[in-house]
C-alpha cells in the first residue's frame, strides 16, 4: 500500500511542461500562446501545488499509522512572503522548470516576480512563524500552524511629500494559488448570549446559550520540508455566515436588514491589525481573538477524537504553542469544551489544558502586553469569563498557600487588574495555564524573569525557558543570495549546511584566503549592483554601487531608534560641509509605522526630509546619499539583506526581545552595528566582538542613565547639540514640523536615551569608516560574521522547542520507492 501511495507525478522535462499546460488550459481556461507572465506564474504554481498536496496528504497519513504527537503553532501573524521560489527548491525543482520553461518562452525568474507577497503579519512575531513552519516541516516535526486569512494583509506603503501613505493590500484579489479552499472543515462560532444553569443526567451544569453565530472556515496552506518529503501545513481561518439563521428577525419583514446582520460576519477576519509592539482593545479584534481560538481548539479536539483515546491522553497527543498572548483565549475555550460538552470535572480539564499549552513572550514593552477589558469579554464571551475568574480564584488560593496574607502579591499576581477598571492581564492568563514559558534571547528570557513577571518565576521557577531565535538559511541565504549559496557549497563540497547551518564554520580557515575573499567580496557587490537597481526604480534614485552599504530596515518605533541613525547622518552631513574627511556610503532605510503612531510617521517624514537636502547638496556628491525604500516587506528584504556592508539594530538595551533581521545580515556578511540588546548578545558571542560594531549603554545601566538625564546631571556632546541647531534653524524644513522630535529627546524626556548613545555611535560609526577602507581586513570580517552564524538557524531554534517544550519527536516519512 505504501508503495502505491508514494507513486509521484513524473519530473521529466515533458511531463513538466504538459502539467504546465494542462494547468494553462484547464485550470486558467487559457491556450498556451495565450499566457501572460502572470498566467504563467499560476499555472506554474498549480503544477507545484499538486506536488506539495501529494507530499502533504502522504506526510498526514504516515503520521497518523505512526500514532505520532504534534504541535499545533498558534500564529495570528504568519509573514510567508512568496511561495513558489521556496517552494520549487524544496522539491528540488528549481533547474528542471527552468529549462522545461524556457522551451515555452517563460523566463523562471519572471516568474517569481510576478507573486504578490502574502503579508498576514506586521514585522518580527510573523516572519518568525514562517520560519518555524518551515523549520518544522524540513526537521521532520509532525504539526499544524494555525492563523486567520486576512483579506487585507499587511497594508501597503508609499511615501508622498516625505510621509507614509497607507493603501490597503487586496492580496486576494489575485487570487492566492496556494490555498486549498476546505469546505469541508468548518466550526460554529458562537459570540454573545448569556450562560444558563440547566441539568443534564441529574448533574449541573454550565450552558452558553447562542447569541450570534457563525462560521470559521480552513484555509490549508502546504509548507514543504527541504531536502525531505515532510510537508506540513499552515491552516488560516476564515469567517463566514452561518447557515443558523433567528427566524425572528427575518420573520419581522426586514430581509434585506436580517442579511446585511449576516454579512457583518464574514467581514471579522477582513484586517490585519497593522500595530507591532502594541496593542489595539477593539472588540474586532477581540473577536479575531475568539474566532481563530474556538476553530482550532475544536479542530485539534476533533483530530484528537479520530485516535479514539480518552482525554486524559490529549496532550500525549497535542502540545499547543501560544505565539504571543494573541491566541491566550485558548487556553479558556479548551476549559470550556472539556467541562461543558465533554463532562470533564475542572481538575481533569484543568489538568489537560496545563499540560498542553505553552506560551511565547515577544515583548517587554508595556504597551504591548494585551489586557481585555472584563466588560468586554463578559459581554462577547459571557462563559469564558466565568471560567477566566475561576481560573484566578484558584489560582490566587496556591498564592495565599505560598504568601499568607501578602496583599501586595495577590494584587500584582492576580489575572485581573483592577488600577483602572477591570482588565484581564493576558500573560498572567498565559502563564498560569502553560506548563512552560519562554523568551526569545537570552537578555530577553532574563528580562521575563527577573523585571517583567518576577513573581511568577518566584512561583514556578521551573517553567521558564529560553528560545533563542533563529531563521530559516533556506530563504534567507540560499534563495535571496543564490551566490553566496553556491560558493558555501563548492567550498564546503556539499549543500548539506542548508540543513544543518552549523557546518558553514568550517568554512572559517578561508576568512584570511585571498582568492576567497575576492569571490566573497564580488558576490557583495553583484548583490549591491541589483539593490541599486532596484533603489532607482523604486526611489528613482542613483546610487554607487562602490561605497558603503549601511542599511537600517525593520518596523519604525522609538525603541528602535531610527531617530539615532537619522542624526547621526545629520551629523555626517555637517562634517562633509565643513570639509572634514569621511568614507562615502548610502545610508539605507526601510519600514512600516503603524497608522496611528504619529512619532513613528515623524521620524519617516524626518528622515525623507534630511534625504531630500542631503542628497540634492552638490557639495556631497557621492559622500553620503540617504534613501527611504518604501513598502519593506519579505520579497524585498531578499533583495536589500544580502547588500548590506553594515546594518543597524540599535535599540535601547533592553527593549528589543530577539531582533531576527540581524542575523539574516549577519548570514548574509553584513557586518553588524548594534547595542548589547537581544539577540545581538548572542550573535556577538558566536561570530566574536571584534567582528561587530558594538556601542552604547548595557540594559542593566540604562534605568540610571533614564534617572539622570531626567534629573537634568547628563551633559550631552557637543555634536548632539549641533545635529539638533541643524534642525532648529530649519536646515531641512520649517522647523515646527520637527518639534515634537526634538521635545521627545530634550533634557527630562529622552526615555529612550537616544542624547546618551549618540556619541558612542559617532565614535563607532567612524571606525567603520576607518575599518571599511581596509579591504582585506573588511572581507576577514564579514566572512568570519557569516560563518558563525550557525547557530541563528531556526532550525536549532525548533529542536529545543521540540525537546525541551513540546516533547515531540522526528519522524522522517519514506520517500517513493
Ligand atoms: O520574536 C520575534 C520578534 C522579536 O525578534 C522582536 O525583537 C520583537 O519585537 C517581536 N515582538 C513582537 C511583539 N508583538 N506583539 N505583541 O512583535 O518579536
Amino acid at each position: 500500500l505504501w508503495a502505491f501511495l508514494a507513486s509521484y507525478l513524473p519530473e521529466d522535462k515533458s511531463t513538466l511542461q504538459r502539467e504546465f499546460v494542462r494547468h494553462c488550459e484547464y485550470t486558467l481556461a487559457q491556450t498556451k500562446s495565450e499566457a501572460t507572465d502572470f498566467s504563467a506564474f499560476q499555472a506554474l504554481s498549480s503544477c507545484t501545488r499538486d506536488r506539495l498536496i501529494e507530499r502533504w496528504k502522504d506526510t498526514k497519513l504516515f503520521f497518523k499509522q505512526k500514532n505520532v504527537k504534534q504541535v499545533n503553532y498558534m500564529s495570528l501573524e504568519f509573514l510567508l512572503g512568496r511561495s513558489l521560489q521556496n517552494s520549487l527548491s524544496a522539491l528540488g525543482l528549481v533547474g528542471k522548470y527552468a529549462d522545461a520553461l524556457m522551451d515555452l518562452g517563460f523566463k523562471l525568474e519572471d516568474l517569481y516576480d510576478e507573486e504578490r507577497d502574502a503579508g498576514l503579519g506586521n514585522g518580527g512575531l510573523g516572519r518568525l512563524a514562517a520560519c518555524f513552519m518551515d523549520s518544522l516541516a524540513t526537521c521532520n516535526y509532525p504539526g499544524y500552524g494555525y492563523g486567520l486569512r486576512y483579506k487585507f494583509g499587511m497594508f501597503y506603503q508609499t511615501i508622498v511629500d516625505g510621509e507614509q501613505i497607507e493603501l490597503p493590500d487586496y492580496w486576494l484579489n489575485y487570487g492566492s494559488p496556494w490555498e486549498i479552499e476546505r469546505l469541508d472543515v468548518s466550526y460554529p462560532i458562537n459570540f454573545y448570549g448569556k450562560v444558563v444553569e440547566v441539568e443534564e443526567n441529574g448533574k449541573k451544569k454550565m450552558k452558553w446559550e447562542q447569541g450570534e453565530q457563525m462560521l470559521a472556515v480552513a484555509y490549508d496552506y502546504p509548507i514543504p520540508g527541504f531536502k525531505t518529503y515532510n510537508t506540513v501545513a499552515i491552516r488560516l481561518w476564515s469567517s463566514k455566515p452561518s447557515d443558523e439563521f433567528n427566524l425572528e428577525s427575518f420573520n419581522k419583514g426586514d430581509y434585506l436588514g436580517a442579511i446585511e446582520d449576516k454579512e457583518k460576519s464574514e467581514n471579522i477576519t477582513n484586517v490585519l491589525y497593522p500595530n507591532d509592539n502594541t496593542m489595539q482593545g477593539k472588540e474586532l479584534r477581540l473577536k479575531q481573538q475568539y474566532l481563530f481560538v474556538s476553530a482550532t481548539i475544536q479542530d485539534i479536539i476533533s483530530q484528537f477524537k479520530e485516535t479514539g483515546k480518552p482525554f486524559k491522553e490529549f496532550s500525549n497527543f497535542h502540545a499547543i504553542q501560544l505565539n504571543d498572548t494573541h491566541p491566550t483565549l485558548g487556553i479558556p475555550e479548551l476549559m470550556r469544551i472539556l467541562i461543558d460538552e465533554e463532562d470533564l470535572s475542572w481538575d481533569e480539564a484543568w489538568d489537560i489544558t496545563q499540560k498542553t499549552f505553552s506560551y511565547t513572550n515577544h515583548t517587554v514593552l508595556p504597551e504591548a502586553l494585551e489586557k481585555w477589558s472584563v466588560s468586554m469579554v463578559e459581554h462577547l464571551l459571557p462563559r469564558h469569563i466565568q471560567i477566566i475568574y475561576e481560573i484566578n480564584e484558584r489560582f490566587l488560593k496556591l498564592v495565599d498557600q505560598k504568601w499568607p496574607g501578602d496583599v501586595e502579591k495577590r494584587r500584582t499576581l492576580s489575572i485581573i487588574d483592577e488600577s483602572h477598571g477591570k482588565n484581564i492581564k493576558m500573560a498572567s492568563l498565559a502563564i498560569v495555564g502553560s506548563h512552560t514559558i519562554n523568551g526569545v534571547a537570552y537578555l530577553h528570557s532574563e528580562l521575563v524573569k527577573h523585571d517583567v513577571f518576577p513573581l511568577f518565576y518566584e512561583m514556578w521557577p521551573k517553567k521558564f525557558q529560553n528560545k533563542t531565535n533563529g531563521v530559516t538559511p533556506r530563504r534567507w541565504i540560499q534563495q535571496a543570495n543564490p551566490d553566496l549559496s553556491e560558493l558555501i557549497t563548492r567550498s564546503l563540497n556539499s549543500d548539506r549546511w542548508l540543513v544543518n547551518l552549523d557546518i558553514i564554520k568550517e568554512l572559517r580557515h578561508l576568512a584570511d584566503n585571498s582568492s576567497f575573499q575576492k569571490e566573497w567580496m564580488e558576490i557583495k557587490r553583484m548583490n549591491k549592483i541589483r539593490l541599486a537597481e532596484y533603489i532607482e526604480r523604486v526611489c528613482e534614485t542613483k546610487v554607487n554601487v562602490d561605497v558603503l552599504f549601511d542599511v537600517h530596515v525593520k518596523r519604525f518605533h522609538e525603541y528602535k531608534r531610527q531617530l539615532l541613525n537619522i542624526l547621526g547622518c545629520i551629523n555626517r552631513y555637517l562634517d562633509i560641509k565643513e570639509g572634514k574627511k569621511v568614507a562615502p556610503r548610502v545610508v539605507i532605510f526601510g519600514g512600516k509605522a503603524a497608522p496611528g503612531y504619529y512619532m513613528a510617521k515623524l521620524f519617516i517624514k524626518l528622515i525623507n526630509s534630511v534625504a531630500s537636502v542631503v542628497n540634492n547638496d552638490p557639495k556631497v556628491g557621492d559622500l553620503l546619499k540617504i534613501v527611504f525604500i518604501p513598502n519593506y516587506c519579505v520579497s524585498n528584504a531578499e533583495i536589500i539583506i544580502p547588500a548590506s556592508d553594515i546594518s543597524q539594530h540599535i535599540s535601547t538595551a533592553g527593549t528589543e526581545a530577539s531582533g531576527t533581521s540581524n542575523m539574516k545580515f549577519s548570514m548574509n556578511g553584513g557586518l553588524i552595528i548594534g547595542t548589547l540588546d537581544g539577540a545581538n548578545i548572542e550573535i556577538r558571542d558566536a561570530i566574536g566582538h571584534e567582528n561587530m560594531y558594538i556601542f552604547g549603554a548595557r540594559s542593566e545601566e540604562v534605568n540610571g542613565i533614564k534617572k539622570k538625564i531626567h534629573d537634568g546631571k547628563f551633559t550631552p556632546d557637543p555634536r548632539w547639540e549641533r545635529v539638533l541647531l541643524a534642525i532648529k534653524e530649519d536646515m531641512f524644513g520649517p522647523h515646527q514640523q520637527f518639534q515634537d522630535i526634538i521635545n521627545s529627546v530634550s533634557a527630562g524626556n529622552d526615555h529612550y536615551i537616544v542624547s546618551y548613545d549618540f556619541a558612542s555611535y559617532l565614535d563607532i560609526q567612524n571606525s567603520i569608516d576607518a575599518d571599511y577602507k581596509d579591504k582585506a581586513k573588511w572581507a576577514k570580517k564579514s566572512i568570519m560574521a557569516s560563518v558563525g552564524c550557525g547557530t541563528f538557524s531556526s532550525d536549532r531554534t525548533i529542536r529545543e522547542y521540540a525537546e525541551n517544550i513540546w516533547n515531540i519527536e522526528e519522524w522522517k516519512r519514506p520517500g517513493p520507492v
